[in-house]
């Protein structure tokens, strides 16, 4: 087969592709101390991209940190301070303790670069609002620059992404350099599908189809154990657990980011703190307002550190979403054992 293989969803890719690098891989790497089974030049493709989450006990994805990040991105930022608040990790990829270079996408994507007056992605969007057909919707993100530094701790692993606009509906196809299968692939597919998502709707188009291509496809022996499980728990299930991820909202605009990342603000600096009925009451599109009870049982359990969070406001999410925080998170496994009661 010349062309990707299909999915539905993330998730059937993830568990095929941690199946493909765990049983036959095609040889074993040490890079950066990183030591690793890997798999050259695979691809997939995603025929509903917004379903965007996997639902694996054994995976405990965090949705939390998924919209944190793609949000992130989209408002085109690079600073440490926002992001390492849901993955505090990624300190160590910074080089100067405030930002992050390689690694944050939305900075080179949504800021025009030195000189120019629209950032690529507002040029590719007018582009293919004058010529849908284009070819030449690419959004790099990798540069050769990135490899003067020999100790450069954050190369993007993002080489680019391609927007294609065909039939009325928005195509991406996105070309990694690398990706870590288990704790890269999820996270890169939920922004990236997001990021492709916005842009639909900035070009008033239906979302098409997500294809993933990646040079090294790897899974660190460090996670093997893991792996393994997730591996057995997808083989053995009665059945998937499925949820379905809804639309993004059509009147989403560069200022309903800029206004969810307000309310993140103040609740990742926990100067506001908000009930489920507070949440319903800011205006934003329920979509959104399920963002921000995301964030504010975040808050619950890094300010407060709530052995139970708020069980109303758990029980006000979307029940994909529950069923992932209360795996994710003892303090809402406990509420929801406290609610259920
Ligand atoms: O040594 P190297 O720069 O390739 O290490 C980066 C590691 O992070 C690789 O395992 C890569 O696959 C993973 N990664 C990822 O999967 C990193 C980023 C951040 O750029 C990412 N996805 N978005």
């Amino acid at each position: 087969m010349l062309t990707a293989p299909t999915f539905r969803s993330v998730e059937g890719a993830y568990v095929a592709l941690l199946q493909l690098a765990t049983k036959e891989p095609e040889q074993h790497i040490d890079a950066r101390g990183n030591a690793a089974r890997e798999v050259m030049g695979v691809s997939f493709r995603l025929t509903d991209p917004r379903q965007r989450l996997p639902y694996l006990a054994e995976r405990k994805a965090n949705p939390v940190f998924q919209f944190a990040e793609a949000l992130w991105y989209l408002a085109g930022r690079r600073d440490l301070e926002m992001i390492s608040y849901y993955a505090p990790s990624l300190r160590a990829s910074s080089a100067d303790g405030i930002n992050l270079n390689g690694s944050a996408y939305g900075y080179t994507l949504f800021n025009p670069a030195h000189g120019a007056e629209q950032s690529p992605f507002d040029r590719v969007v007018e582009l293919l609002l004058n010529e849908p057909d284009s070819k030449r919707g690419y959004l790099p993100v990798f540069s050769a620059k990135e490899l003067s530094d020999r100790a450069n701790p954050d190369v993007a692993c993002l080489a680019g992404l391609h927007l294609l606009s065909r039939g009325g509906r928005l195509h991406m196809v996105c070309h990694m350099r690398a990706n870590d299968l288990d704790c890269g692939l999820l996270s890169d597919v939920f922004s990236f599908t997001m990021i492709q998502e916005y842009a639909a709707i900035q070009l008033d188009l239906q979302l098409g189809t997500y294809t993933h291509t990646i040079g090294s496809a790897h899974v660190n022996d460090a996670n093997a154990d893991r792996v393994r499980r997730v591996i057995h728990e997808a083989a053995t299930r009665p059945e998937p657990t499925t949820f379905l991820f809804p639309a993004m909202p059509e009147s989403t605009i560069p200022a309903t980011i800029a206004r969810l990342l307000e309310h993140e603000e103040a609740l990742r600096t926990n100067q506001l703190r908000y009930s489920a009925e507070h949440i319903r009451g800011l205006g934003l599109d329920p979509y959104w307002q399920q963002v921000v009870m995301l964030f504010e049982l975040y808050r619950q359990i890094q300010h407060d550190q709530s052995t139970a969070v708020d069980s109303e406001l758990l029980a006000a999410l979307d029940p994909g979403l529950r069923w992932l925080m209360e795996r994710k998170w003892p303090a809402c496994t406990e509420a929801a054992a406290g609610g259920a009661q």
